[in-house]
Order: C-alpha cells, then sequence, then structure tokens
C-alpha cells in the first residue's frame, strides 16, 4: 500500500534514506529521463538552492520505496517563479504565507497508471488544508492545464505561455479547497486518506521566518 509521508526539517532524520531516494529519482527523471540538462550532476542526485529547511516533501513511499513525490516552498521566500521564471507571471507574482510553490512533482515509471498521480495530488490538497494554505504555483508544460481540470483542480494562469526547451510552459496558480480534494478523491476512487505524519511537526506557517518577508 503507498502512502504519502510528510517530511519537513521538524522530521527529515527519520527519512535521510527515502530523502536521498527522492533526490536520486528526481535526478534520473527530470534530468535523465526529462532531458532538463541544467540539472545534471556527477553525483547523480538532483538538488537545488530550494532544498534547503523550509523545503516541504510529500513523498509517496511503498514499502520504503519512493514511488513519487513533489516538494513545496514558501513563497514569501526567493522561489524559482520570483528567481528564474518572473517573465512568465506578467500578472503578477502570488506572494504571500499562504501560497506555496509546486515543484519536482513526478511518479516513478512502473507506477505511472495514474493511481500513485491521483494519491500525490490529492495529498497536496490534503496538506495544504490542513496547513492553512490556500494557493499553490507552479511553472508547468501546457499538457498539465487539462489534467488538473480532469481531477476538478481549480487553475488560474499568471501570463501567458512560453515556450521553455521547446515546450510551452504556463505558471499557474492552483486554488486549495474541499471541492478539489473531494473531486480528486472521486475521480481515482480514494475512499481514505494516504497522508503520513510521523514525528513532532510544528505548523509549517509558524515556521516561515518573517525577516525573510
Ligand atoms: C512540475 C509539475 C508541477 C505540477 C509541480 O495517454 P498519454 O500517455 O498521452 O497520457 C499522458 C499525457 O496526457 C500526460 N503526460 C504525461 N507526461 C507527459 C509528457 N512528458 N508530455 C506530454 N504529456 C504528458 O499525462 C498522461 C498520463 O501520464 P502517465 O505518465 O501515463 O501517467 P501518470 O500516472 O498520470 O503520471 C503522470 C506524471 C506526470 C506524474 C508522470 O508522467 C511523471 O512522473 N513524469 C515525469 C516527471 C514530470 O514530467 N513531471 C512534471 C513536471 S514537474
Amino acid at each position: 500500500m503507498t502512502f504519502v509521508h510528510v517530511v519537513t526539517c521538524d522530521n527529515r532524520t527519520r527519512y535521510e534514506k527515502h530523502v536521498q531516494q527522492f533526490y536520486r529519482l528526481r535526478h534520473q527523471i527530470f534530468a535523465e529521463e526529462r532531458g532538463w540538462n541544467d540539472l545534471r550532476r556527477a553525483d547523480g542526485l538532483d538538488i537545488d538552492a530550494y532544498d534547503d529547511e523550509h523545503a516541504v516533501y510529500l513523498l509517496a513511499i511503498d514499502q520504503d520505496r519512493v514511488v513519487g513525490g513533489q516538494r513545496l516552498y514558501p513563497t514569501i521566500l526567493p522561489h524559482m517563479i520570483s528567481d528564474v521564471f518572473p517573465h512568465l507571471a506578467t500578472r503578477g507574482i502570488p506572494r504571500s504565507f499562504h501560497i506555496f510553490e509546486w515543484t519536482r512533482y513526478f511518479v516513478v515509471k512502473e507506477r505511472r497508471v495514474g493511481r500513485t498521480d491521483c494519491r500525490l495530488l490529492a495529498a497536496l490538497q490534503e496538506f495544504c488544508l490542513d496547513e492553512g494554505i490556500t494557493e499553490v504555483t507552479a511553472v508547468v508544460e501546457m499538457w498539465w492545464l487539462p489534467r488538473w481540470q480532469q481531477v476538478g483542480f481549480n487553475v488560474r494562469p499568471l501570463g501567458l505561455p512560453i515556450t521553455i526547451e521547446g515546450e510551452p510552459c504556463v505558471a499557474a496558480s492552483i486554488a486549495i479547497s474541499e471541492q478539489s480534494l473531494e473531486s480528486v478523491r472521486q475521480f481515482a476512487r480514494l475512499r481514505e486518506t494516504s497522508l503520513v505524519r510521523q514525528g513532532q511537526l510544528s505548523p509549517l506557517l509558524n515556521r516561515i521566518p518573517y525577516a525573510a518577508a
């Protein structure tokens, strides 16, 4: 059975080997499979400036093996859209304590039959609802838009699409809501939560440094 585990700097020591697996899989999937060459590293790990103490990972783990994952990062801090893709957000970059950036989403090849994907999408909505996050932002290829529509996510583009490495991409904001959580659960016939919290996790919004705002 696959569960989606919440990993923050509060409980990371319990998950160190899974976090290393996550970095290695990210390299395999984004640098090698997807060909995002800027991410290539000799050590075979994809680790960037946003893999710091503010990152939150939602890791799909089945029998001790990471089979999918995603990362959230506070928009109140410098993040990928503000640092690298501000030109994609011509309608303004949403930034607030209640808005997180969503990156590095994947499912391992042998699990790409929809269900792990939907568990991760449901876990994203559920986790954000629990933590008082109202919106997540992301830079995505255009094929994400019908996928989100299919599972009932409410999406707002932040600007017009721009071609990046040959693919039309858009920055978007995705609303967090009970309706979207219910909708993705119904779509995938997920009857109950897959979200697991282990250890003492402090509420996320308490941990963002005000000084950085
Ligand atoms: C940033 C993302 C943010 C959200 C954070 O019938 P098909 O195979 O055409 O159906 C496919 C396509 O419609 C579409 N799709 C998936 N990958 C595509 C691609 N590279 N180009 C165009 N369309 C693509 O999704 C349908 C289902 O895909 P799937 O792979 O058969 O199954 P599943 O289980 O829904 O998994 C989808 C994901 C995206 C999770 C999986 O393909 C994956 O992990 N891909 C590699 C990582 C990745 O590209 N992540 C998104 C960018 S990060």
